[in-house]
């Protein structure tokens, strides 16, 4: 993409109702626009951004084994009377009539919908296991819409369901989500931690919250040091193995992670003094296990291997994917800008002309575009004529992992500059050189 074609409304000052630093940057960078409280559109850099953490959803999702559908926005009243969440759910939920006068919702969640779309289809535990998930928009008319992206009022979800024919498999559906939740945020360059939460209206005994730790992070936890030094790393994990997934979930879980609904002060008091830790976490995701809460409120039974007819257990895994956009931000950036992690920047590498309109400097960059587009890697091209400055701080606000700068006076010697946003650190090489570094780079992402 070339700067001069794209749309990228950046701003000078920065935004007097941005009280957080992703909030700010997200405005500052033009990804987003509010258009009223908690609701935004995504412009075009914050969507290839938001586009990026949905594909890598999608890719950990699949692997766990799980099944992608889509689910409308708006429900039908009705259904959530079945589960008597309709009057339960109170203010939060925005209420809708149609113009028969039939009263809708725009769903700030699905459990009643996918159990009805259970019982429509499936009868026999031979079906089963089955989880199913969607991205989709939620509504939630929350008290205090703030900090832009991370307390939405319409905001993005993945939120999966699982089905099966007893505890043990529901158990063990708890634990694949967790794993490939802690796979997906690693991907996303974070590090969150399991925490054991409180279930809330959603219900069930069994639930645990990912939290990324950030000053700026609307809940209290506190946890043993300890936890932060986890990490899954490449290795393998054998999804329908439940032993291996379950030894994987206890490593995770063990050391005390908890939020302050679920915090017990003796048992964080046995922690040695100098890991204990109270800070505060961007909740970026929670699973559930609930039974059969909805299945035998709505009907949604199954046939055992032995004949009988049983609700069938049930739970539900959500991901605050617009949320996470700005808990990645929290997590990394500098007085600069933004510093996106490889997995999700919106493009691989940028490329500022220092001199547009110089002939070698232009021909440098349209090669150096080329050779990496051949290579599967989008650059953003910086080919405005504009100062060097300016373009510099375009690009460090916008934060891209990488930077080529091309100029005569480096062109003169055969050399570009790579730089790294993160470490700020610069190297020579050749065009060529540089491309394939950029390559080598993404290719292990
Ligand atoms: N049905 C369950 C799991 S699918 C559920 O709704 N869980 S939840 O309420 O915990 O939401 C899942 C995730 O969505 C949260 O962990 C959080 O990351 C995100 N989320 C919740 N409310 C908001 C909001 N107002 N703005 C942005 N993200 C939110």
């Amino acid at each position: 993409m070339r700067v001069s074609r794209y749309f990228l409304p950046v701003l000078k000052e920065n935004p007097a109702e941005a009280q957080i630093v992703s909030h700010r940057y997200m405005l500052r960078a033009g990804m987003i626009k509010q258009q009223a409280a908690g609701i935004y559109s995504w412009l075009p850099l914050g969507l290839r951004v938001l586009n990026r953490i949905q594909q890598i959803v999608h890719e950990e999702q699949e692997r766990a084994g799980h099944i992608p559908l889509l689910m409308p926005t708006l429900q039908p009243a009705d259904l959530w009377r079945e589960s008597g969440r309709y009057d339960d759910y109170g203010q939060e939920m925005l209420r809708i009539k149609d113009r028969q006068d039939r009263e809708m919702l725009y769903g700030p969640t699905n459990e009643e919908m996918i159990t009805d779309i259970f019982r429509s289809h499936v009868n026999s535990y031979k079906d089963l296991p089955l989880t199913l998930y969607h991205i989709q928009w939620k509504f939630r008319d929350e008290m205090r819409p703030r900090f832009g992206v991370m307390r939405g009022r319409e905001f993005l979800m993945k939120d999966g369901y699982n089905f099966d024919v007893d505890k043990a498999a529901a158990l063990h559906a708890y634990n694949r989500h967790m794993v490939s939740y802690l796979r997906t945020y690693e991907r996303m360059g974070l590090t969150a931690i399991p925490m054991r939460a409180d279930s809330g209206p959603i219900g069930g005994d069994d639930t645990h919250e990912f939290l990324v730790l950030a000053a700026t992070g609307e809940s209290e936890v506190f946890f043993d040091s300890a936890v932060t030094e986890l990490k899954l790393g490449n290795r393998e994990v054998d999804y329908d193995n439940r032993e291996e997934v379950a030894a994987v979930c206890k490593e995770f879980t063990t050391l005390y992670a908890r939020t302050d609904e679920t915090h017990d002060a003796a048992l964080f008091d046995a922690i040695p003094e100098d890991r204990r830790k109270v800070a505060r976490g961007i909740e970026v995701g929670q699973i559930f296990y609930f039974g059969t809460k909805y299945s035998e409120a709505m009907g949604a039974t199954v046939v055992t291997a032995d004949g009988s007819k049983v609700p069938v257990e049930m739970g539900s895994h959500g991901i605050g994917v617009s949320r996470l956009l700005g808990a990645i931000i929290e997590a990394s950036h500098d007085d600069k800008g933004i510093i996106w992690p490889e997995g999700v920047t919106p493009f691989p590498v940028g490329i500022v002309n220092l001199k547009q309109g110089d002939a070698a400097a232009d021909a440098a960059c349209e090669g150096l575009y080329k050779a990496l587009a051949a290579k599967g890697l989008e650059a953003l091209y910086d080919d405005r004529d504009e100062r060097a400055g300016a373009k510099f701080a375009t690009m460090d606000l916008i934060g891209l992992p990488w930077r080529i700068t091309v100029g005569p006076r480096g062109l003169a010697n055969g050399v570009v500059e790579l730089t790294s946003r993160r470490s700020g650190e610069s190297v020579e090489m050749t065009p060529e050189a540089a491309v394939a570094r950029i390559a080598e780079i993404y290719a292990a992402i």
